[in-house]
């Protein structure tokens, strides 16, 4: 394969489970050859995590951490293990957010000060802290590559304070690609549409959107996690070796229709 991920090793924040996207990001960095390392918000995620990698990739010789990245000592704490134990990392995938949920409907106006600040800080400046973290482990440079979602760019029925979360996180996204850039680290997003994950589970009416880009879409259809991890996979290879501080839209052509 020209663009082997074989001897390289990534660090995939935010699998929950199966249908989550970083999961399909995983999913196609192992099958280019990659090492992986996971990350899991709380010790209660452990279990699930690393019984969906031993069932699901074959001759994986991966590592598990936990993170919960609104605590600095813990990404400290991980990265440093990261380091002892593996020493250089050529990557690292983003795919966290959180809101709270009475804040994903109505209008956005009535955001409070506190969800508000969970949501940045969980969603958006998460990036920064992490990107810090990771710069001094990724000696022969790197790619990040965060999750964001058109909410960022545009109003978007019910996205409410995720949508402000991402525009934060976008703009993240660009300021360290700039910092980063001169040590050869490339920072992008890719901005997914609609999938359905235990995140989308019970938040807005999933149906009626999935209705919409099945109906105006230039593809007709939703994207999948699969199609989001291969695009990601290019992000994390060296087909990319050029860009930095771009979104990629991986939403079947969603984003372009007024
Ligand atoms: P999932 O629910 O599968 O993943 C969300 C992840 O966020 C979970 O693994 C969760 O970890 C993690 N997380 C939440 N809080 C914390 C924390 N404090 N520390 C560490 N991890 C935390 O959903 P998705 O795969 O859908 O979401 C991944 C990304 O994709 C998000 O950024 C989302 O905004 C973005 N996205 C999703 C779209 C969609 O339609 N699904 C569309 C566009 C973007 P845990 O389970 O361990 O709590
Ligand atoms: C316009 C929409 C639909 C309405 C808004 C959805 C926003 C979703 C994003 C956040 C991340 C969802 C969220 O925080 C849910 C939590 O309040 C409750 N869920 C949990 O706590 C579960 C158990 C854990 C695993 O979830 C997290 N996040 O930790 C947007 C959709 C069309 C697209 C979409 C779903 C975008 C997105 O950013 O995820």
């Amino acid at each position: 394969m020209k663009f082997s991920l074989e001897g390289r090793t990534y660090v995939i924040m935010g699998v929950a489970n199966k249908r989550s996207i970083a999961w399909g990001i995983a999913r196609s960095l192992h099958d280019a050859g990659a090492r992986l390392i996971f990350t899991y918000a709380s010790e209660r995620f452990e279990k699930s995590v690393k019984d969906l990698v031993d069932s699901s990739l074959e001759e994986h010789n991966s590592l598990f951490y936990e993170c919960d990245v609104t605590n600095d000592d813990a990404i400290d704490q991980t990265f440093t293990a990261i380091k002892n134990d593996v020493g250089v990392i050529h990557g690292l995938a983003h795919c966290i957010a959180f809101a709270n949920k009475e804040e994903l409907k109505g209008e956005y106006m009535n955001a409070s000060r506190e969800g508000f600040l969970t949501a940045h800080n969980i969603s958006a400046y998460s990036l920064t802290a992490v990107a810090k973290a990771a710069k001094p482990l990724m000696t022969d440079g790197g790619s990040i590559v965060t999750l964001t979602y058109l909410g960022g760019e545009k109003v978007v029925e019910n996205y409410n304070v995720m949508g402000v979360a991402k525009a934060s996180l976008d703009a993240s996204m660009r300021y360290l690609a700039s910092d980063l850039g001169k040590y050869n680290i490339r920072v992008n997003a890719i901005s997914a549409g609609p999938i359905r994950t235990l995140s989308a589970k019970g938040v807005g009416d999933f149906n009626k959107i999935l209705k919409e880009i099945e109906e105006r879409a230039p593809l007709r259809r939703p994207v999948t996690q699969e199609e989001v991890g291969d695009t990601a996979y290019y992000l994390m290879s060296d087909l990319s070796r050029g860009v930095t501080g771009e979104i990629i839209h991986v939403d079947s052509g969603f984003s372009i229709i007024g």
